[in-house]
């Protein structure tokens, strides 16, 4: 149902139905739209905090990006209704909301516009959208064919819901001075001390037109009438729109254009969409935008904003599907993840950190400032906070009230992949101001977090939890102070350890020694508490209840212990061998690798609200693709290349038309999930979330660039040891790194015994090219050894 086009560029879809919740996004800084092949449409935009402009026909609760959003009839979304005024034909475009059988359909997501073409009975409409890349606006364009072979009369009815906007004040009528409908509304606040910040607001709507139109409608009910959206009144019963207005009622957006086209006549029009506090700001809107001139040059404009965010690699491998995923889509997203902050004020510490890890690969100098920054908010203690603030006045919301205490843990892990990538050892000497205008350097800083981690443990050595560690809602297992996190102690060993080998780089030798031996007891409390005998256990509860182990009958076994613990260090071999088994037994599915299994079916009270997630939803034992980001680094770490290939290809849909139908994901991003359970629901496994906020997204390129093809930065070198499945008898990658180019082939070789490498024709001892020049292009030629005859790595 779906395909690659443009050389991977563009993703195209050729049903409204087959894949109904399919969707793509756009952003700038300022904001973001999420488009769904139907037309739906989700948009948000920073004033400072999260806003919409097209709302819900009902009062919507305010709440972070959720999976699995619903559509509905009323859902907001860009429609365009056409209908023949001969026949009385009616259908629209992209498809909601009549829903009419296209005769053709297309949606095509490109990187910087979202397009459809649809055609029913003769006529073609074409809908396109890109943003700005600095304000929030949203310029649309409609074309429309008359392909019938015989001329027509029809009428065009660009359709934007405005919904519900304000209990206190909303309205809409047409401008004719501002050229469009304007809606008005004050967003609804008791607080006295609101008004000063909401007095500031956006709080308008606006479609504006280009070309001038016959007829209007502003008001929601009087468009629909007793007809509805499928066959609204103002369209099907009249000739004209009435040129209606809100007054205290839903306000909407429709425009009609009449025309009588000939055989292939074709015409044009453009559209504003979007929020603006006052006349003047519509105005501006509409002078600097609203033109065939004002559409180009925001298009050529946006498109220098995608490439400033340009992925350090680019691959040729014998999937192409995973090339145009690596090479376009998947730096995208982390670029979307890294630039824009996924539209919040207060990041979660560890997403912040984690999505500037991703951004070290593309814009290294936003990653360093996002560093500096997260740690001038460090607590005294050397405790990270919950959350990042980044605007004045911001606050701490939702899950950031909720105390988690794994924050500390992503600081050297995330900044192991900045300096290799960089080689900035100077960082480390960077002074950092807190809150309380104390200065201490990036190093001081780090080494309080570790000794932070090393104080929060309990008498046996292993971490407390207290509402939550990587986990968001296991909020239960130790919120008396008890309870302790079996991962979170892992993941501490493997932040220490990272920590003790960037400090004996930099010649604090004592540090190193102090860090290497925490991260040592740490690993040894976790195999003295938490082997279970055949894998890790994920922890114990405020009641001394390990949990995650074979007693369970639910939440039996969690991937995050075991993937940490091949990373820590705590998993020997033998124990590598037996949970990695006890991996592929329990948690690998049709769809990926799962978070847990078996799912929980009923509340777990010292576990938490986790276990109140429906069974295979998100952290309930969905394949939750972040942690399988963290089980596939892991994974080539410990050298399991055929094992990590294949968890690795399960984030992807495609190209099957089957697994693209059941996950209904397009390849533009990878989602936060797919749905688990896949024994006890099959119907639904392997269901994507559509939530493409996910620090799946900055693991996955890391693991893409520093690991299945291995060009790792290490002091002033660059690593070179690509860990490619064995059923691949060559691939090809070129990649930036430190201002040098470097262009890899890679091929098995009959008769070649160990990896064998050239650089620009000479023979490279080791796998380390010391002294990478910046300017200059190498030629790397790597030779493996044939692949011994497997079944491995061949499913997808
Ligand atoms: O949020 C993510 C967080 O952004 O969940 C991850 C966590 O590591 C990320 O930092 C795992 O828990 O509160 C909830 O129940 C939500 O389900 C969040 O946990 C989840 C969102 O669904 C994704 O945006």
């Amino acid at each position: 149902p779906c395909r690659f086009d443009e050389d991977g560029r563009r993703v195209v879809l050729a049903s409204p139905t087959a894949m109904p919740q399919a969707c793509t996004f756009l952003w700038n800084r300022r904001m973001l739209l999420q488009l769904n092949c139907r037309g739906y449409a989700t948009a948000q935009f920073m004033q400072p905090e999260p806003a919409k402009y097209a709302h819900a026909p009902v009062l919507e609760a305010k709440t972070f990006m959720q999976p699995e959003q619903p559509y509905y009839a009323h859902h907001p979304g860009r429609f365009c209704y056409v209908k023949d005024e001969d026949s009385g034909l009616l259908f629209s475009a992209p498809h909601a909301p009549v829903n009419r059988p296209p005769d053709a359909f297309v949606f095509s997501a490109g990187l910087g516009d979202v397009a459809w073409t649809v055609r029913c009975d003769g006529i073609e409409v074409e809908l396109g959208v890109a943003l700005p890349p600095d304000e929030v606006a949203e310029l649309w364009t409609l074309r429309v064919r008359n392909r019938s072979g015989r001329p027509r009369r029809i009428s065009l009815y660009p359709y934007f819901p405005v919904g519900y906007m304000s209990w206190m004040n909303q309205s809409g009528g047409y401008r004719a001075d501002l050229g469009g409908i304007v809606c008005a509304s004050v967003t609804p606040y008791q607080k006295v001390q609101d008004y000063f910040r909401n007095r500031e607001f956006k709080d308008r709507t606006m479609l504006l037109h280009e070309r001038a139109p016959d007829a209007w409608e502003a008001n929601q009910a009087a468009f629909e009438g007793e007809g509805g959206l499928h066959a609204p009144d103002a369209i099907v019963r009249r000739e004209r729109l009435a040129g209606g207005d809100a007054l205290y009622e839903t306000p909407a957006a429709v425009l009609q254009y009449r025309l009588a086209l000939p055989a292939d006549g074709v015409e044009e029009y453009r559209f504003l969409f979007g929020p603006a506090r006052d006349d003047a700001e519509v105005a501006a809107l509409r002078a600097r935008h609203l033109s065939a001139d004002g559409f180009a040059d925001a298009g050529a404009v946006y498109a220098s904003y995608l490439e400033q965010g340009h992925g350090c690699l680019h691959i040729e491998t014998p999937d192409p599907w995973l090339d145009a995923f690596a090479n376009h889509w998947l730096p995208r997203q982390v670029y979307y993840h890294g630039d824009s902050n996924r539209l919040t004020t207060d990041p979660q510490t560890r997403n912040y950190l984690q999505d500037h890890m991703g951004m070290a690969y593309l814009r290294p100098a936003t990653a360093r400032a996002a560093f500096l920054h997260a740690l001038s908010q460090q607590e005294p203690s050397g405790a990270m906070p919950d959350g990042i603030l980044l605007a004045e006045g911001a606050e701490l919301k939702y899950i950031n009230q909720v105390p988690h205490t794994d924050h500390c843990v992503w600081l050297p892990l995330c900044l192991q992949a900045y300096l290799d990538e960089t080689g900035d050892d100077a960082l480390l000497a960077e002074t950092v101001l807190d809150r309380e205008g104390c200065g201490a350097s990036v190093a001081e800083r780090i080494d309080r977090a570790m000794h932070w981690l090393l104080a929060q443990r309990d008498a046996r050595g292993l971490s407390f939890i207290a509402q939550g560690d990587w986990c968001d809602p296991m909020n239960m297992v130790g919120w008396r102070g008890r309870g302790v996190s079996g991962w979170l102690s892992l993941a501490s060993a493997h932040a220490l350890r990272l920590w003790a080998g960037i400090c004996a780089r930099s010649g604090r030798a004592a540090q190193a020694a102090a860090f290497d031996e925490g991260a040592a007891a740490f690993n040894a409390a976790v195999n003295a508490h938490l082997w279970d005998g055949d894998w890790y256990g994920r922890g114990i509860t405020d009641d001394g209840v390990a949990f995650g182990v074979r007693a369970d009958a639910e939440g039996r076994i969690y991937l995050n212990p075991q993937s940490w613990a091949m990373l820590s260090g705590a998993a020997d071999a033998g124990r590598c061998a037996r949970l990695l088994d006890a991996v592929d037994a329990h948690l690998v599915s049709p769809w990926g690798v799962a978070m847990l299994d078996p799912p929980y079916t009923g509340m777990r009270e010292d576990v938490g609200r986790l276990t109140q997630k429906f069974p295979g939803s998100a952290e309930n034992g969905a394949v939750y693709n972040h942690a399988a980001a963290f089980y596939l680094h892991s994974l080539y770490h410990v050298g399991e290349n055929d094992r990590a290939w294949r968890v690795l290809r399960a984030m992807l849909a495609g190209p099957e038309a089957e697994d693209c139908l059941q996950r209904g994901q397009l390849p533009t991003f990878v989602p936060n999930y797919y749905r688990g359970a896949w024994r006890l629901h099959p119907r639904t496994a392997g269901r994507s979330s559509q939530l493409f906020n996910t620090g799946t997204a900055a693991w996955l390129y890391r693991c893409l660039v520093e690991q299945l093809f291995g060009l790792r930065g290490d002091g002033d070198a660059l690593r070179i040891v690509p860990q490619l499945p064995s059923h691949w008898p060559r691939a090809r990658a070129w990649r930036r790194f430190r201002g040098a180019e470097f262009e890899l082939e890679i091929e098995r070789v009959e008769g070649v015994r160990g990896r064998r490498i050239t650089v620009d024709g000479e023979p490279l001892q080791g796998d380390a090219l010391a002294a990478v020049e910046a300017g200059r292009r190498y030629h790397v030629r790597v030779e493996l050894p044939p692949a011994v005859a497997s079944a491995e790595g061949t499913a997808g």
